[in-house]
């Protein structure tokens, strides 16, 4: 075992901790701490500039986030969704009473296969929830497509697609809605946070009643809704890392390049390609162990432990293989080659604005030295 600090698959951007009394002291002045509170507000239209959409709704975390947008559009029955994601993509389905239908993904995006979305589709089926896995975007177009064939909304689970563009636009902007995570592990991180996007006001204002208990006023309640709320010191949190947010990426951004250039040479290894964006956010670093490297990824996501470097396998195991799924007829691996063979082969390595490119370096050498 090595003697080093460890490194982990990802480290939180924290600004400078004295740029952050100020707004502590705004907040410790006039004593709302919640409930839509200033720093809340500013944190929603800051977010809605910065991402170039026209209504965001923030949240106390992804999950619930994902839990209201369902509640939101009413769906109901069965829900097309990938494997090949964190679990909090189908537990949001479950805890709706809705049937998650897995269908496998693309082999170059790992985002869900739209040609094989149409087979899936049953008179139950009501929406597709796909995921813009590591931020690179799904085939939207082909999923629209989809949806409007078959009268099905859609609802993007974009936990790690915060900033990303596509055709000179936000990815948010596509399907029903859209839900970020704002997660300490997340390139814009609250500590725990989310957001849901939608197209127009009348949604925004449904969504803003779901994540307060159904309340439109004092003494009316309009649905069964969830404290879902993000409080005044995670939003004023925000409004500080977004002046940073640029830098943080363009960091990111040089260590992708970095790791690109070095494990271009090293046999068995393969870097996931751009899925067409004009603007990522490099939130992961996925690779691909394949049959030609002298080591099962378990071997060398463990040689690198060994280390005390702390890869991930982001996404293993697949969601439809956890007990809670894989009694499903959809889950069944035959149905699911390709996310199958991905999880298998999947490692993330550590990408965060403060890794060294002497870590990153040493990464990839360890990850070579195998190799040669
Ligand atoms: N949909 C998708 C596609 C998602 O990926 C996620 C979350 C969600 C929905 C749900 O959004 P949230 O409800 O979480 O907002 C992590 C995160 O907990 C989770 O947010 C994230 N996806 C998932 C991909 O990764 P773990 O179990 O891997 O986290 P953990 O605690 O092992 O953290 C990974 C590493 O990060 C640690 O080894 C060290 C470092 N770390 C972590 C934390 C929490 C820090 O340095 N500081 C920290 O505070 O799930």
């Amino acid at each position: 075992m090595s003697n080093s600090k460890p490194i982990y698959v990802t480290q939180p951007y924290l600004p400078p901790l004295e740029d952050f009394y100020p707004y502590l002291q705004q907040i410790w002045d006039n004593k709302i701490l919640t409930n839509g509170g200033p720093f809340h507000q500013q944190l929603e239209q800051a977010l809605c500039e910065y991402l170039g959409v026209d209504h965001l709704a923030l949240f106390s975390n992804g999950t619930l986030a994902l839990v209201t947008a369902l509640q939101a559009l009413r769906i109901t029955g069965e829900v097309i969704t990938t494997p090949y994601s964190f679990v909090a993509t189908a537990h949001s389905l479950l805890w709706n009473g809705i049937k998650p239908v897995f269908v496998d993904v693309d082999p170059d995006t790992l985002n869900l296969d739209p040609a094989k979305i149409e087979a899936a589709i049953t008179p139950h089926t009501t929406a597709i929830m796909p995921v813009h896995c590591y931020g690179n975007p799904c085939n939207v177009e082909a999923i629209q497509k989809i949806a409007d064939n078959y009268n099905l909304r859609v609802i993007y689970d974009a936990a790690h697609a915060f900033g990303v563009k596509t055709d000179g636009g936000s990815v948010l902007r596509h399907g029903d809605l859209s839900v970020l995570s704002f997660h300490a592990t997340k390139v814009f991180n609250t500590f725990e946070g989310g957001a849901i996007i939608c197209p127009d006001a009348k949604t925004k204002t449904r969504i803003d009643h779901l994540k307060n208990f159904g309340f439109v006023d004092e003494v009316t309640v309009v649905a069964p809704g969830i404290n879902g709320k993000m409080s005044e010191i995670n939003a004023a949190f925000g409004v500080l890392q977004l002046h940073h947010i640029d830098e943080a990426i363009a960091r990111r951004k040089h260590i992708d390049e970095l790791y690109r250039t070095l494990l271009s040479g090293v046999r068995g290894i393969s870097c996931l390609g751009n899925a067409g964006q004009d603007a990522s956010n490099y939130s992961y670093f996925p690779i691909l162990v394949e049959d030609d490297y002298p080591l099962k990824r378990d071997e060398l996501f463990q040689k690198l432990r060994d280390q005390n470097i702390i890869a991930r396998r982001y996404f293993y195991p697949l969601i439809s293989d956890f007990p809670m799924y894989r009694g499903l007829p959809s889950a069944h691996r035959e149905n699911l080659p390709v996310a199958t063979r991905a999880a298998q082969q999947i490692m993330c390595l550590p990408i965060y604005p403060k890794l060294s490119d002497d870590d990153a370096t040493r990464i990839v050498q360890i990850i070579a030295e195998t190799s040669k």
